[in-house]
């Protein structure tokens, strides 16, 4: 749902817009946590179309329970950008005219009176987002923008980064979580995944791999954006990768968040909401050209024991992935939602059947 009118005044003339200005506003985008809207400003006394768009997002507090240390990080990693990296292009939040980048707006209709929290961004004009990767040069360019967003903030001291969900990529926490769900849960939901549940606790060997490689020295804590599906890449019209955005999950973690990500958003012919499993597969060639582009701006970060790591990674996100979905539906679909019924358990099988494939790579 929309903001209402008076919330989107609200946050205008927090940044000394809207005044005088005819507004248009749509969704944008597909994800699945935050409420994201264009917002398009015209002026209506000028005969010519001059208008100028933003993009205003809604913070889901269910999923970030403090949004300010989202507001904290992206003011940092800016200002650390800014000074070692002027040249480099990010999308975040804009300062309204007392500085704050984080607008805390009370709810205006009486159903809804507790704090939204709200941000303006700059709406990258000429940009073109993708859902699906089409071609292996596509995997290439978004690799490259997240390798390139990592390696940009290597000289970061990644103490000063708060997790904005705590454990958020822990898969031994996400373990838990599922056996908690299996017994906390829906009860009719787990006896109906039997099935999917045993082939997911006969994969468990890869979250005693993560634990080993959580302690390895080998392994090594950066600035991640924990996020790296396709659809958070801009791209130009001739196909070019112009920046990543959504970066809300910025927070230290480890490489293999990042292109795992990629492998199991990239690789596969259809997206994770694709209920016929006969169409998933792997495109070793698409494989091949994200690692390439990932290579090519982080290959001298990465430690031999992580580039040892490429294909673990995609089968621990893969997994993770499998495991929230199912979580998810047994515990009613609280987190995700759930657009028809069995919505996460299609998308858990979808993850299951994928990391199948995967293991053959
Ligand atoms: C969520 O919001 P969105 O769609 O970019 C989720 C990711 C999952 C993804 C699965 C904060 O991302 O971790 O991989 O859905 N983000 C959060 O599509 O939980």
């Amino acid at each position: 749902m929309s903001p209402s009118e008076t919330t989107i005044q609200t946050i205008l003339a927090q940044f000394g817009l809207g005044e005088g200005m005819t507004h248009s506003i749509a969704p944008l985008g597909k994800g699945l946590i935050n409420n994201t809207w264009k917002i398009t400003l015209g002026n209506p006394s000028e005969d010519s179309a001059i208008s100028s768009s933003y993009v205003i997002q809604k913070i889901n507090q269910d999923v970030f329970k403090n949004p300010r240390t989202i507001d904290a990080n992206l003011s940092l990693v800016g200002a650390h950008l800014k000074k070692k990296h002027p040249d480099y292009y990010l999308p975040l939040p804009l300062p309204a005219t007392n500085g704050e980048s984080l607008l805390a707006i009370p709810g205006d209709d009486p159903s809804d009176s507790a704090i939204g929290y709200y941000r303006l961004m700059p709406f990258v004009s000429g940009a073109v987002t993708i859902e699906v990767v089409a071609t292996p040069g596509q995997a290439y360019e978004a690799a490259l923008q997240f390798g390139r967003f990592t390696r940009r903030l290597h000289t970061l001291d990644i103490r000063n980064l708060h997790p904005t969900i705590p454990l958020f990529h822990d898969l031994g926490l996400r373990y838990r979580q599922f056996n908690d769900a299996m017994e906390s849960g829906n009860q009719v939901r787990v006896h109906e995944c039997a099935e999917l549940i045993a082939k997911l606790i006969d994969l468990s060997q890869i979250v005693e791999e993560y634990e080993k490689l959580q302690q390895d020295p080998g392994a090594v804590l950066r600035a991640t954006h924990h996020g790296t599906k396709i659809s958070n890449v801009l791209f130009d019209g001739a196909g070019k990768g112009l920046c990543v955005i959504d970066l809300d999950t910025v927070m230290p973690g480890y490489f293999i968040s990042d292109l795992g990500d990629m492998i199991r958003t990239y690789i596969c012919p259809v997206s994770e909401e694709e209920a016929d499993t006969t169409k998933i597969g792997i495109r070793p060639d698409f494989y091949q050209a994200l690692i390439q582009g990932y290579s090519d701006e982080m290959g001298d970060e990465l430690t031999d024991m992580e580039k040892e790591h490429f294909k673990f990674a995609g089968l621990f996100m893969t997994y993770m992935q499998a495991l929230r979905f199912l979580t998810d539906y047994l515990l009613n679909d609280i987190y995700y939602g759930a657009k028809y019924p069995r919505h996460n358990l299609v998308r858990a099988t979808n993850q299951c059947t994928l990391l199948e494939r995967l293991s053959e790579l």
